[in-house]
């Protein structure tokens, strides 16, 4: 009987390092969350705090110095994270981004170039697929690579690059065969210090701040050849086949920031007093806040699910994938939005951070697929049975 209820709770290690990580959030990362978005500062602090920990990059396996933790594992410290700073999630995000294709379908080899520094802490790794022309239409993508003797030769650029800048490694999409569409596209690792390779002015943004996002450029940037990841003409298959892994941290990330808005708004309506009783009394007030917590559970649970079907390489991942980043993400929206309600007209200050969350929230509707793509994804999956 007991294991029957223990089937739909998470395990004790899970649970155990929500602690750990919730504990680490609020005592090292929350106290710089204001001035990282007010300065849209790098979070140095939570850089430091989250490698120390070992929690940059949990997902990595262990033979290359990971802790080798599972998707579930993965989405509870993004989680952690985003509930007190978006822009602080975005250090085990973008690692995860960045290092998914490489462990997906890069060889061995590359693996043991790549992986360990970022294991270490010492290096981040970002993801490069989107250009200026070519955002939800990915194939539609012009940076190209032709090999040179020992070389891959890259020309082009991207664009809206998380961690730009800080990374020093960066998964890069580009064109190998112009003919071939989806299958003559290919990717690769490429290092900040590779000749030809430049960062761009970095994007002033509506939220997450404190992680900067840049265009790329290539000119002739020249890379070894062993660094392209699997074979050629396999690189778009292996974008999409990251973004099943992916799209469940994105939805941890805003199940996050509607949890920290929630217990925010908890708080506040407890405190705040108008017509001479606690606005928490109010039943309109009671309603918000029970369609608040109904969704973020909702979406926590779906984002859960959606990472355990990814960790075990389920049929029917990709549509959970979708439907949990896109879920999530709207109800983010939904929640955040709620919570400046909620908050009035200090709600809408800088004074609370429940306005930073909601600028935080927007961005988990657009990135790693527009939840019009998500939708697309969910629909191709249905229709094709
Ligand atoms: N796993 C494995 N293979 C996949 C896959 C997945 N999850 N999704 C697609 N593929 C394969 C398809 O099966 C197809 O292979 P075949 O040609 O052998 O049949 C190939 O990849 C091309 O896929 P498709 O035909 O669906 O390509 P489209 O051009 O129609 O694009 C969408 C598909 C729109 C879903 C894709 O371009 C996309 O996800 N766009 C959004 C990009 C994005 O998220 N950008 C954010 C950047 S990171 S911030």
């Amino acid at each position: 009987m007991n294991s029957d209820f223990d089937l739909f709770q998470l395990a004790e290690e899970h649970q155990e390092l929500r602690a750990a990580v919730r504990a680490l959030s609020e005592k090292e990362i929350a106290p710089h969350a204001a001035d990282v978005d007010e300065e849209a500062r790098y979070p140095v602090e939570a850089r430091k705090a989250l490698t120390a920990a070992g929690f940059h990059a949990v997902h990595l396996p262990e033979e290359y110095g990971g802790d080798g933790a599972d998707a579930v594992a993965g989405c509870i410290v993004i989680e952690e994270v985003s509930r007190v700073c978006v822009s602080s999630s975005l250090v085990p995000g973008i690692n995860k981004l960045g290092s998914m294709p490489v462990l997906i379908s890069g060889s061995e080899d590359l693996k043991k170039q790549v992986m360990p520094s970022i294991a270490s802490g010492e290096a981040m790794i970002s993801y490069a697929l989107s250009e200026r022309e070519s955002g939800s239409d990915a194939v539609a993508m012009k940076t190209k690579a032709r090999l040179d003797g020992d070389n891959w030769v890259l020309n082009g650029g991207k664009a809206w690059i998380t961690n730009a800048g800080v990374s020093t490694w960066y998964t890069v999409f580009a064109v190998t065969d112009p003919e071939k569409g989806a299958n003559g596209v290919s990717a690769f690792v490429v290092h900040s210090d590779d000749p030809g390779f430049e960062v761009g002015a970095k994007e002033r943004k509506l939220g997450i701040k404190g992680s900067p996002t840049c265009e790329i450029y290539f000119t002739d940037c020249t890379i070894p050849a062993d660094r392209i990841i699997g074979q050629p003409g396999t690189g778009f298959k292996t974008a999409m086949k990251t973004f099943d892994h992916t799209r469940p941290t994105i939805g941890a990330q805003a199940v996050g920031v509607a949890q920290g808005a929630l217990d925010a708004s908890v708080a506040y309506v407890k405190e705040r007093r108008q017509f001479g009783k606690s606005v928490s009394e109010f039943q309109g007030v009671q309603f918000m806040l029970a369609d608040m917590a109904m969704k973020v559970e909702a979406a926590r649970n779906m984002v859960y699910v959606a990472a355990a079907k990814v960790e075990r390489g389920d049929k029917d991942m990709t549509f959970y994938a979708s439907a949990a980043k896109c879920y999530a993400s709207d109800i983010a929206m939904e929640v955040t939005t709620d919570a400046v309600q909620l908050f009035g007209g200090a709600g809408y200050t800088k004074d609370f951070p429940v306005e930073r969350m909601m600028r935080d929230a927007k961005i988990t509707q657009i990135y790693e697929g527009t939840n019009q793509i998500q939708r697309m994804v969910m629909a191709r999956a249905l229709l094709k049975g």
